[in-house]
């Protein structure tokens, strides 16, 4: 296993959009281990490909109290949703920032598991807000994006000054 870089906003990079998983091999198992490495070393619930700057459909989960729930999700659909809630979020590419964002109460989601073997979950509470935070960033869309734009730029501005001086630190 090994840990992975994870990018940060606003890194370009977190904005591709991520392509469908065509097979699930051991190429993939192997990320998604170095993912789980990575996510559980931060620590983090939830880690999508893409913070990882692999552009393909596949979250990694994990909201339970003992870090040892691994949920994995590959070509994930949300095929049901009722409800709105709001929940203070956070995000590994964007260190130290916590705001509320409203989304999506109860969902039904469809995916692939680790052995390629489709399956539907019922999700709410944290678990759906994970859920839909990580596909948003398969399309491409980090969580302040539901900020205002002053908000959003003052987290902008803040993640480069703070890059900034881990950059002038290594000097
Ligand atoms: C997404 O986020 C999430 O700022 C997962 O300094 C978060 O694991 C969904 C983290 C909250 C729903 C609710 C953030 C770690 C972890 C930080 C995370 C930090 C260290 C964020
Ligand atoms: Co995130």
């Amino acid at each position: 296993m090994a840990k992975l870089t994870i990018l940060n906003y606003p890194d370009p990079r977190l904005h591709t959009v991520a392509k469908p998983v065509k097979e699930v091999n051991d190429d993939i198992r192997k990320l998604i281990a170095d993912m789980a490495e990575t996510m559980y070393a931060a620590p983090g619930i939830g880690l999508a490909a893409t913070q990882v700057n692999q552009h393909i459909q596949l979250i990694l989960v994990d909201t339970s109290k003992e870090q040892n729930d691994l949920q994995v999700f590959i070509n994930p659909k949300i095929v049901a949703k009722t409800g709105l809630q709001e929940y203070e979020e956070g995000c590994l590419s964007v260190p130290g920032i916590y705001e509320t964002v409203t989304r999506s109460e109860r969902i039904t989601v469809e995916a692939l598991d680790s052995n390629g073997k489709k399956f539907k979950l019922n999700a709410e509470g944290l678990l759906a807000v994970c859920i839909q935070h990580e596909m948003d960033h398969l399309l491409g869309k980090v969580f302040v994006e539901y900020l205002s734009p002053l908000k959003r730029n003052r987290i902008k501005a803040k993640m480069v000054k703070h890059a900034r001086e881990i950059e002038r630190n290594n000097y």
